[in-house]
């Protein structure tokens, strides 16, 4: 039988529409459950929304609705966020559904009847917004210390949890298990937090009404923390289907912000440990988002909205952004510079163009059907003994939640197979005739590429999809699984690959509009006022021009154009793109690995809509040769 695995995302709040941190939190749990699957798991994913207490109740009233209708409607642009963003849970709890309802008054029985809740009178302080009661001591200016706002003093009659009675079994269990709270920093948090005392812990409420009832005393409702944790037990059949609850609980990862990291390691074990259930395996809380630096709010109007940046950057775009930018479990900062970026340069300068490049050469030199492998040679090797590690390292880090690490695992390979490709040539290899070779090569590159998308599946799915339909293996579900990933050649000889749409197109940025090609006029008679009169530049002026060593690494043709090629150009410090006139004196593979003359630092100017980031120098009016170096020069080497 399958091993099972579990994995749940917070419940949100429906008092507000979801923002970026909510998707961050959800895509994470979507990676993990997609690369479990992939693994061969019987996984359960479980997201969900957080319908009761008196925020929800208060914000209903402000909107002239009830509670459920809000939350009906609130619910709606989450469920409709996760079909968007390829959220591929197994179950959408929401606790306002009878079968939450009975569950959570189904554990408050159970523990009421061991003797861990009592009635009593409840006096503290409390913040509304955020949900929490607060001790004197943790006032901050008689402000909550999260949202700084007013806290009320409450006094009513309610039911406690007593907690205090397991401070020292849950010190124990988080001690005896390093992996229970993850990241580190924060489990040291938790613990110091324990060993400072637990207080028992007001479970109900007399003041408003939305929520579920305490069993036989309706005057009471459920403490909104008891009933939302609760549905981790609700989604998997606690105390209904004994089945699926043994198949599934304990839960193997709750994935959680790091501001609800409390509630989830200290509540939650303490209310199961009372009701003799076992504990969750891991508690992980990731960091916070902050957006262009500043912290995100309503009334700064910075909110980022994931309906918005998923319609104009693109879904995958937006995943690929959020798990690779930040390490997970610190806290990240989200700007448009950096998405864009991260799809200039990772998706488009390398995924994109790896694939795009290797299914043209599949087309021209293997009649788009893939090769057998024939006898790779050393230098070949070297690339299968890359996609080994590459492969190894990323399930080291996926199985640690290192989502952003084994990203960067994925990307060595992808940018290794880029390399194979610029260093092997199969362009020469197809001039010289060397059919073995060649047939070899290409396998090599298309295998990569397999491997490639099945890591990248979790990540962008859809994208992966549309590389299993490129690289004609999208029937080939035995080449498409984590265990295909173990040994070279999954990849079957014969297979007929399908060059489609290339995957992700440029985002052009303002920055990239102004050219030298329109340059205001005042600019050029100045520069025309300070030239010698005589006819001649200084030393100096000359110096202005910064001129490199450049090695060509891709080259093709310009969509429309005969004359313009746009090449990939080493300079040392970075890759530059360059358009460049010498189509009619250059086959593009030939100019692979050439070293040229490249002026570097003209201003950027777009050629046929293709950004150019310098000049390749040549001579001649129509027959065109590039200036080139009598030695072997390095790349970026400054010319003088
Ligand atoms: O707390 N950066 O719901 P909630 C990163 N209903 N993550 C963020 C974020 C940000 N700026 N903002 C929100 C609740 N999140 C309760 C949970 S669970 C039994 C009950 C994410 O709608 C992060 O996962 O306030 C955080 O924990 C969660 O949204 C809070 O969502």
């Amino acid at each position: 039988m399958k091993e099972s695995f579990y994995i749940t995302t917070p419940i949100y709040y429906v008092n507000d529409v979801p923002h970026i941190g909510h998707a961050y939190t959800t895509v994470a749990a979507d990676v993990m459950a997609r690369y479990k699957r992939l693994a061969g798991y019987n996984v359960f994913f479980l997201t969900g929304s957080d319908e009761h207490g008196q925020k929800v109740e208060k914000a209903a009233l402000e909107n002239g609705k009830t509670p459920i209708q809000l939350a009906d409607k609130v619910v709606k642009r989450f469920i409709g966020l996760w079909k968007k963003l390829n959220i591929s849970h197994d179950d959408f709890i929401r606790t306002s559904q009878e079968r939450h309802k009975k569950t959570a008054q189904a554990l408050f029985n159970i523990v009421r009847e061991k003797g861990d809740i009592y009635l009593g009178e409840y006096e503290d302080w409390y913040c509304t917004p955020c949900e929490t009661f607060l001790t004197e001591k943790q006032l901050v200016d008689n402000r909550c210390p999260d949202c700084k706002r007013e806290v009320e003093l409450l006094k009513e009659e309610s039911y406690f949890f007593r907690m205090s009675a397991y401070g020292d079994r849950l010190l124990k269990h988080i001690e005896e298990n390093p992996d229970f709270i993850q990241p580190v920093s924060r489990r040291n948090e938790i613990i110091s937090f324990v060993k400072d005392g637990l207080r028992d812990l007001s479970i109900s409420r007399t003041t408003f009404k939305w929520g579920i009832p305490v069993p036989d005393n309706d005057e009471h409702v459920i403490y909104v923390w008891f009933d939302a944790l609760t549905n981790y037990l609700t989604a998997v059949g606690g105390f209904s289907d004994e089945e699926k609850f043994s198949t599934f609980w304990p839960a193997d990862i709750h994935l959680i912000g790091k501001d609800i990291l409390r509630f989830h390691a200290v509540y939650w074990p303490t209310f199961l440990m009372a009701a003799g259930l076992p504990l969750p395996k891991q508690v992980f809380a990731h960091g916070w988002w902050t957006v262009e630096g500043e912290k995100m709010s309503k009334s700064l109007g910075n909110v980022v909205d994931p309906y918005q940046v998923i319609d104009e950057y693109g879904v995958d775009q937006f995943r690929y952004f959020l798990m690779r930018e930040v390490t997970f479990g610190l806290d990240g900062d989200y700007s448009k510079s950096a998405l864009i970026g991260r799809i200039n340069s990772d998706l488009g300068n390398d995924l994109g163009n790896l694939l795009n490049r290797s299914l043209t050469m599949t087309e021209k030199y293997a009649n788009g059907i893939v090769p057998s492998g024939g006898q790779p040679i050393q230098e070949d090797m070297e690339l299968v003994e890359m996609a080994e590690k590459a492969v190894n390292e990323f399930n080291e880090s996926m199985n640690k939640l290192s989502f952003n690490r084994a990203l960067d695992h994925l990307w060595e390979l992808i940018r290794e197979t880029n390399r194979y490709i610029d260093h092997r040539a199969p362009w020469k290899l197809s001039k010289e005739g060397n059919a073995e070779r060649l047939k070899c090569v290409v396998y090599t590159f298309i295998e990569s590429l397999r491997q490639i998308s099945i890591m990248l599946y979790p990540f962008m799915p859809a994208t992966a999809e549309k590389m299993w339909d490129q690289l004609g293996i999208k029937e080939q579900k035995e080449a498409l699984t984590l265990s295909s990933l173990e040994k070279w050649g999954g990849l079957k000889s014969g297979t007929v690959v399908n060059k489609g749409a290339i995957l992700f197109p440029r985002v052009e940025t303002e920055k990239e509009a102004p050219t030298h090609h329109t340059e205001p006029k005042e600019e050029k008679s100045k520069k025309t006022k300070d030239s010698d009169p005589a006819g001649g530049i200084s030393f100096d002026d000359f110096m202005k021009v910064e001129l490199h060593v450049g090695v060509i690494k891709e080259a093709e043709k310009v969509p429309k154009s005969d004359k313009l090629l746009k090449l990939k150009v080493d300079i040392g410090r970075e890759r530059r793109q360059i358009v460049a006139g010498i189509g009619k004196s250059y086959e593009p593979e030939t100019l692979i690995g050439k070293q040229v003359a490249v002026v570097t630092n003209l201003k950027p100017a777009q050629l046929m809509g293709i950004e150019s980031q310098g000049m390749v120098l040549a001579a001649g009016e129509d027959e065109l040769k590039l200036v080139t170096f009598e030695g072997d020069m390095k790349a970026g080497t400054r010319i003088r």
